[in-house]
């Protein structure tokens, strides 16, 4: 080809479809912004809940806290069917289960070689049964991945109380589940114990090193990671500001009290973290778990309660709830919660209804976590009917809600700024937060921290409900946006204009507000402030017909009553 062709093709080319990019001008990727999540955090925040059963000699006890004594004879599960605790995961829509294979009381429903306090000496299957290998092989067929609960505290165990007799049997029981079931995708490291437990330090460094030595895929949960944290709270609810980041080295496990933060100041706080501003501290309540969690004084971990600035909601407001914008590890949250009031089964407690369930979701997986969701077999060994049924529904609910987004038929999406703009041209182009990848997205140019994206209907949508989601692997960074909807010109207002629907903070992962039911032709996502340039990987519009209006808390300050 002539040179002057070539000048004249490449010039057509990448004036006009612009879909043409030569080796050295095609715009590169932003910078993340540190820190950032591994693969295994990235797969931990995709999988967005996760199912816990929590069974063993408590089930059969009506105990919560077992003390350690009960006779093994008690562990008989007639009807023992891990298959059917799969099915319903499945039709609930989870992709990793994880079990309780010891709780407090130290009953092991594997037979290890370390105690003698296990399946082993139960009536069940004379004494030949193991519940982990059932969860496992029954999880594996139904294409399931497998997390698994071992409690540090051990009631039964004679070791513990000291410290290096108790640190090797506990890490012998590791290695034995570790390597003897095939791959694990998360341990629960459960940083609780009673007041009356003998004082012993647990040897951190070395059971991490030693699950991620045998298990490099496995997420370590634990109050303070190293893969996961706890998000401060046993009723599943993460604060409406979360950051996946955090100073680990601020976090204690078994000391959740910590729920300022000892490394921030209060200044740092009200900057960054979410928690409000000196003047806003108007109401700091002590909060007792009632209702939701176990109801004994195991579960009464307190929480600091603060008003909304936002929404005028009573929200908790710790350091593990909210994270920190200045954090130097990448510590997403995981909120646990129970279906039922305990988090073992008990015949006289039945699941909360689905609109409860609902809302844990929206503050859990819709405020960037993810949701550890109990479902506990009853003593047959069965998970109950009603729980079968409630998951069933919930999961009705969800797909109901967020099987269509409004925001497809968006007829344009228009960028304040593009990173490698033109809009239309660029590979971070605005139009991929409507697709259904969540490796494309639209990236704002260098240097703008605040940016907007409009979509742009050709009819009137209706929604209450907006999904936002951060390309996280380039690290957080929206830190305030607002949400707004055109109102056409009417008596009052000839020109028409914008009116915000939604105030929010962090987005992060995956972030859900809902707000009442809004019906325009152009809706405008405005990032107000950012630790960089926002990088959007999707943005979805749902109407939710199952949220009750009760949910609404009073002191909203926005005319159009954002509840989330
Ligand atoms: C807590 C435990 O004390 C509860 O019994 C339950 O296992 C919950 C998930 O963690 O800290």
């Amino acid at each position: 080809m002539r040179m002057w062709m070539w000048l004249w093709w490449s010039a057509t080319v990448l004036a006009g479809t612009g879909t043409a990019w030569s080796a050295t001008t095609y715009p590169t990727p932003p910078l993340p912004i540190a820190p950032m999540p591994s693969a295994s955090q990235l797969r931990f925040q995709q999988r967005e809940m996760v199912l816990f059963f929590h069974f063993g000699m408590n089930t059969f006890t009506d105990s919560e806290w077992g003390d350690g004594r009960a006779d093994p004879a008690t562990f008989d599960p007639a009807r023992l069917d891990a298959r059917q605790w799969m099915r319903a995961a499945k039709l609930a829509g989870f992709e990793l289960v994880m079990l309780t294979v010891k709780h407090h009381d130290g009953f092991c429903l594997w037979p290890t070689r370390y105690s003698d306090y296990s399946v082993r000496r139960s009536p069940w299957r004379n004494g030949a049964g193991d519940v982990f290998r059932d969860f496992v092989t029954a999880a594996r067929d139904a294409e399931l991945d497998v997390g698994v609960y071992l409690s540090p505290w051990d009631r039964h165990e004679e070791t513990y109380g000291d410290t290096v007799a108790y640190n090797e049997h506990y890490m012998a029981q590791l290695r034995e589940l570790l390597t003897g079931y095939g791959p694990i995708a998360e341990v629960w490291l459960d940083g609780a114990k009673g007041e009356d437990a003998k004082n012993m330090s647990y040897m951190y460094t070395e059971w991490h090193a030693l699950i991620h030595q045998l298990q490099p895929g496995a997420n370590i949960f634990s109050d303070a990671g190293p893969d996961i944290r706890w998000v401060g709270n046993e009723w599943g609810e993460a604060g409406p500001t979360c950051w996946s980041m955090i100073n680990a080295s601020a976090l204690h496990i078994g000391q959740s009290g910590d729920v300022l933060g000892a490394s921030s100041t209060a200044d740092d706080r009200a900057e960054g973290a979410g928690a409000p501003e000196a003047d806003e501290e108007m109401e700091i309540l002590e909060l007792v778990v009632s209702g939701k969690s176990g109801g004994s004084s195991i579960d009464a971990k307190p929480c600091i309660a603060v008003q909304c600035s936002c929404c005028g909601e009573l929200v908790c407001c710790g350091y593990l709830n909210s994270g920190d914008p200045r954090g130097t590890d990448w510590l997403p949250a995981e909120c646990d919660v129970s279906i039922r009031p305990g988090w073992f089964w008990h015949a006289n407690e039945s699941p909360w209804p689905v609109e409860t369930l609902l809302d844990i979701y929206y503050k859990s997986t819709g405020r960037n976590c993810v949701l550890l969701l109990n479902v506990p077999p009853n003593s047959s060994g069965l998970v109950a009917a009603e729980d079968l049924r409630t998951l069933i529904e919930f999961r009705s609910a969800l797909d109901d809600i967020f099987a269509v987004s409004r925001a497809a038929a968006a007829v344009q999406v228009l960028a304040s700024s593009t990173r490698g703009g033109p809009a239309r041209s660029s590979p971070f182009s605005p139009s991929h937060v409507l697709d259904d990848d969540p490796s494309t997205y639209w990236a704002a140019d260098e240097g703008h921290s605040s940016a907007f994206l409009s979509l742009e209907f050709e009819d009137q949508i209706q929604f209450n409900v907006l999904k936002l989601q951060e390309a996280v692997a380039f690290g957080q960074r929206v830190s305030k946006y607002s949400v707004l909807v055109w109102a056409e010109g009417n008596n009052d207002r000839a020109e028409g204009g914008w009116d915000a629907v939604c105030h929010g903070t962090t987005i992060g992962y995956k972030k859900l507000d809902r707000f009442r039911v809004s019906q325009t032709r152009r809706v405008r996502v405005v990032f107000e402030e950012a630790r960089g340039p926002p990088i959007i990987a999707s943005v979805g519009l749902y109407l939710d017909s199952w949220s009750r209006e009760a949910l609404i808390r009073p002191g909203q300050n926005l005319s159009s009553g954002t509840f989330q």
